[in-house]
């Protein structure tokens, strides 16, 4: 299975490291494409190579998947829009929001009834989750 995880870069790189606990835990199900979405060292100016190299890679990677799974708690331009093309595309798409005291799901994401909206905790929460959505 090919897991587009998608999380925020340029909206903000607070959740960096749960990103990257994340892609761990992702990988006992499938192939990660997007890696680099996890790395503490990418920084919110983001990778080496050029914005449209970026676009492109990043749509195919998307176009080729088989499952979006973004954590969606740190809103961010970029994943909105991946989530609109992977829904477009009919992707299976998972979004993961941490509650937390005075945060809110964006309505056009939360309202959405294409996406499976899994709310959790902390990261101990995921497994469970991940077994439901993503085993086969
Ligand atoms: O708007 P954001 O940057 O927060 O969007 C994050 C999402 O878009 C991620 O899920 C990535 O898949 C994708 N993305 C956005 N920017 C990059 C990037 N570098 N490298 C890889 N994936 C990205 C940005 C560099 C640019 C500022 C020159």
């Amino acid at each position: 299975m090919k897991i587009y995880f998608a999380g925020s870069i340029s909206g903000g790189r607070g959740d960096a490291e749960l990103y990257a606990k994340i892609i761990k835990l992702l990988k006992n199900y499938g192939d990660v494409l997007t890696e680099h979405v996890g790395n503490p060292n990418l920084t919110a100016t983001g990778e080496e190579i050029s914005e449209e190299e970026i676009f492109n890679r990043d749509a195919s990677w998307l176009a080729g998947c088989d499952v979006v799974v973004a954590e969606v708690t740190q809103p961010s331009l970029g994943v909105g829009f991946e989530l609109f093309l992977g829904h477009t595309l009919g992707k299976k798409t998972i979004c993961l929001f941490r509650e937390q005291p005075g945060k809110r799901l964006s309505a056009i994401i939360a309202a959405n009834k294409a996406f499976i909206i899994k709310r959790y905790k902390s990261l101990e929460d995921l497994p469970a989750i991940f077994d439901e959505t993503l085993k086969r």
